[in-house]
């Protein structure tokens, strides 16, 4: 077994207190949490019934030293909320009635297969549809099975959310570059820039936990951060680029011209191991820091001195995140940030931007190490041109979300007949909430949605399925780029748990039910678990007692392998790109709707909406019923500088309306200087759960009704979610 133990692969820049190991009562378990995408090993507490009544935090271990969220630590209360679907529910009234009946998971995968293979005979496998919320531990099934199927309609929120990122990292690099802030190798981040990212409340999409991002700002030389917002990484920065939202683009330019222009590029490493750094240099001359400063608001002697800092203080490392994604030159930007880590020769150095070495003994079931996970291989080139939009945006990530459901409503270019929403409620997270409700309640003819409880979305479905929680779950933990595998529990069999089951188990289930045996050969979920961890010897209880498998970490990997790009080497000028007609070389363009691209719309609605900053206690639309939650945050807010609250004769607290081109929303304003005078920050995901169903209020503060159908990033499709544009009112 290749795998080190934690105390060996994290030794020097750990600096962890050396204490005993704390023992484990008997009724103290260790596993993984996944209230987040974070990666954080937590204790959990057990009572008499064998029920998980606390979960804190791991002391010993090397991926949380003892950090715990308030969402984590709320699992227990998940589980047992009363509200909890705990058997699958089969509409017995009009979609949308809230009558129900509860039926057995016999009956419920009968219809569904029967359902399923129906609409595959008549019309054919793309008239069936998947749909997913963010990355979560079903993404390793829920690709694979769509297309086992025949089914091009993989839908997410990856166009809003990390894939553009990836998929210009795959271009670029080869791989998608992760900051290495856990001092794997002993050498921590001197320089970190912390880009669009609000990483201390979220950990990002990264798979980090924020406590241990805190602990790599605290030691490092160097913060730079570019976000419209002073977050808590702004306050504690060394510079804090307040860019105007949408803007990005433009500062990243203007850094690369002032670390080319003044020869602090890494030259070694560009000749060796990049194509395209004359065109990129010949591009970028025109993008001074005084060109960028009245378009990004960045003092331009600002831009220079984050430029010679980011070029000379190393190792280097970006947390990027959202910010980058939710705007409509999502794409170019994500390119443009790792011709910054590559040309200062960041990529694959000790506490710079790494690509982590799995286990070689571990299967691996990971999507973005192992493309066949999601199965598109299993799709002939004639299923995949079926997919609804396909060709509209060369680098998106499957079926594009708004364009599915405006199909489903419109019937263009056809009308999907079935569709399986597993653990999404796009009512509140996608944009046009109210197309979703139509396409639901009117066209599509069998939803199916697997959840934990009865969300909006999961009211308009014919049947809800229980999903199994977190501390329901037995798991190898081996995700997205992690540096490590971890072993996840099920901790939960009570009556709590009902007949909740894991989504990939109903998957595997369903598969066979289809005829799906060749792409999904296990019998079982545990047959799985045994079969990725076969090559290491190790059966699950054995993997799960060890808790946490290290890989044989190298850096510089291109030194000998170079890089998986069609030339070998990064790419700052794309080959691939160019390939598809797109720019090769990064460009900034306006949001759509701005006081600059639009001044006429501005003038009735002169704040730039950013929304959907993520806050600590929430995920998404998740947990407005779990108390200790909702105290941290009763009600949904909408962040505006006090000086604008003043002019507009309101003050903090009060109800307010914000109002944009495409609709409206009720908020309390929370006034926070830290934000742009003309910037404000809604809060997204609200529906609640308290008020009468089956409705549950969710139009009243869904701030995703703010935006329309109109602006994509023509690249990847994503949606301008923090470059919008409203107007504040009383309510
Ligand atoms: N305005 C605005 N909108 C945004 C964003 C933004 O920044 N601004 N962010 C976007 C981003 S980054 C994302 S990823 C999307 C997220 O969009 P979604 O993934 O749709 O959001 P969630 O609220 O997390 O919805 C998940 C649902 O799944 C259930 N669930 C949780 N875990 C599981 C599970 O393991 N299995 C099953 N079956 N169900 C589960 C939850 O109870 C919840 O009802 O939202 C996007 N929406
Ligand atoms: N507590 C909690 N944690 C989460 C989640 C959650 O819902 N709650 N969701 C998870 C998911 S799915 C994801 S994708 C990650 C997302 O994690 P993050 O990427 O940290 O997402 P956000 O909170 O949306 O933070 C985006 C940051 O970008 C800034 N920003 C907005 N516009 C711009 C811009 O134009 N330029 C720049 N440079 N910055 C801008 C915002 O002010 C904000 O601070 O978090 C994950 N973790
Ligand atoms: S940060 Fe995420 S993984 Fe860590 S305890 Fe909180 S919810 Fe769990
Ligand atoms: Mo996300």
């Amino acid at each position: 077994m290749s795998a080190a133990p934690p105390s060996q692969g994290l030794s020097t820049a750990s600096r962890a207190p050396s204490r005993p190991s704390l023992r484990l009562a008997p009724r103290v378990v260790r596993t993984a949490c996944r209230g987040c995408h974070g990666v954080c090993q937590v204790l959990v507490h057990l009572d008499d019934a064998s029920n998980p009544v606390r979960v804190t935090g791991d002391p010993d271990s090397p991926t949380s030293r003892g950090c715990i969220c308030p969402k984590g630590a709320a699992g227990p209360q998940f589980i047992a909320h009363p509200d909890r679907v705990r058997r699958p529910l089969l509409r017995t009234g009009p979609r949308g009635a809230g009558q129900w009946k509860e039926i057995g998971w016999e009956a419920a995968l009968t219809l569904m297969a029967s359902t399923f293979d129906r609409v595959r005979r008549e019309s054919g496998p793309e008239y069936i549809a998947l749909c997913q919320g963010t990355g979560r531990p079903y993404t390793e099934f829920t690709g694979r099975f769509i297309h086992a199927l025949g089914s091009p309609n993989f839908v997410s929120p990856g166009h809003n959310c990390f894939l553009p990122r990836v998929i210009a990292s795959s271009i670029t690099v080869g791989w998608m570059p992760v900051a290495d802030v856990y001092g794997h190798d002993g050498a921590m981040p001197r320089c970190m820039l912390v880009f669009g990212a609000n990483a201390m409340e979220t950990g990002a999409a990264d798979g980090m936990c924020g406590a241990m991002m805190r602990r790599a700002l605290r030691g490092a030389a160097q913060v730079i951060v570019a976000d419209p917002r002073r977050t808590s990484a702004a306050r504690a920065a060394t510079q804090h680029l307040q860019l105007r939202p949408g803007t990005e683009c433009a500062l990243v330019l203007a850094l690369l011209h002032v670390i080319i222009g003044e020869g602090l590029h890494d030259a070694d490493f560009v000749s060796r191991h990049c194509t395209g750094f004359a065109e990129l240099a010949e591009h970028v001359r025109a993008f001074s820091p005084q060109w960028a400063a009245p378009v990004t608001r960045v003092p331009a002697q600002d831009i220079i001195a984050a430029a010679r800092a980011l070029a000379t203080v190393k190792p280097a490392c970006l947390l990027w995140g959202n910010g980058i994604d939710t705007s409509t030159n999502a794409f170019q930007t994500g390119r443009a940030l790792l011709l910054l880590m590559a040309v200062t020769g960041n990529l694959d150095v000790p506490g710079g931007m790494v690509h982590w070495v799995p286990p070689p003994d571990i299967r691996c079931k990971s999507p973005l190490e192992n493309k066949k996970v999601l199965g598109m291989h299993l799709l002939s080139p004639e299923q995949k041109a079926r997919m609804i939009g396909a060709g509209r945006f060369p680098f998106g990530p499957g079926c594009h979300q708004p364009t599915f459901w405006e199909a489903c409503v419109g019937g263009q270019p056809y009308r999907p007949r079935a569709v399986w929403l597993v653990g999404t409620n796009p009512m509140l997270t996608a944009t046009r909430g109210d197309v979703v409700e139509a396409a639901l309640r009117d066209h599509v003819e069998f939803s199916v949605v697997s959840d934990f409880f009865l969300t909006p979305t999961a009211q308009l479905a014919d049947l809800v399925l229980p999903a199994a929680h977190w501390l329901e779950q037995d798991d190898v933990v081996y995700f997205h780029k992690l540096w490590c595998v971890l072993a996840r529990r099920r901790l939960a069999h009570g009556p709590h748990s009902g007949e909740a089951r894991d989504d990939r188990a109903v998957i595997l289930d369903l598969a066979h039910r289809l005829g799906l045996d060749e792409a999904f050969p296990w019998p079982d979920w545990d047959a799985y678990l045994a079969w990725l961890l076969e090559p290491s010897g190790m059966d699950f209880r054995a993997f799960s007692e060890k808790g946490l498998v290290l890989g044989p970490m190298r850096y510089r990997k291109h030194e000998t392998d170079g890089f998986p790009t069609p030339s070998g080497k990064v790419e700052l000028r794309s080959s691939v790109m160019a390939g598809a007609g797109r720019p090769p070389l990064p460009v900034y363009v306006e949001p759509p709707l701005s006081p600059e691209s639009t001044p006429d719309v501005a003038a009735a609605y002169p704040f730039i909406l950013m929304s959907g900053c993520k806050v600590l206690p929430f995920f998404h639309s998740e947990g407005r019923q779990i108390d200790t939650l909702r105290r941290l945050r009763p009600e949904p807010r909408v962040a505006v500088h006090p000086d604008a609250l003043a002019r507009l004769g309101l003050a903090d607290g009060d109800a307010v309306r914000v109002v944009s081109p495409y609709g409206q929303a009720r908020f309390v304003a929370a006034a926070d200087d830290g934000l742009p005078p003309d910037v404000v920050q809604a809060d997204h995901g609200w529906w609640f759960p308290e008020r009468p169903g089956p409705d549950h209020g969710w139009r009243e503060s869904c701030a995703n009704l703010l935006y329309g159908h109109d602006h994509f990033d023509p690249d990847s499709g994503a949606e301008p979610l923090k470059c919008g544009l409203c107007r504040i009112e009383r309510a």
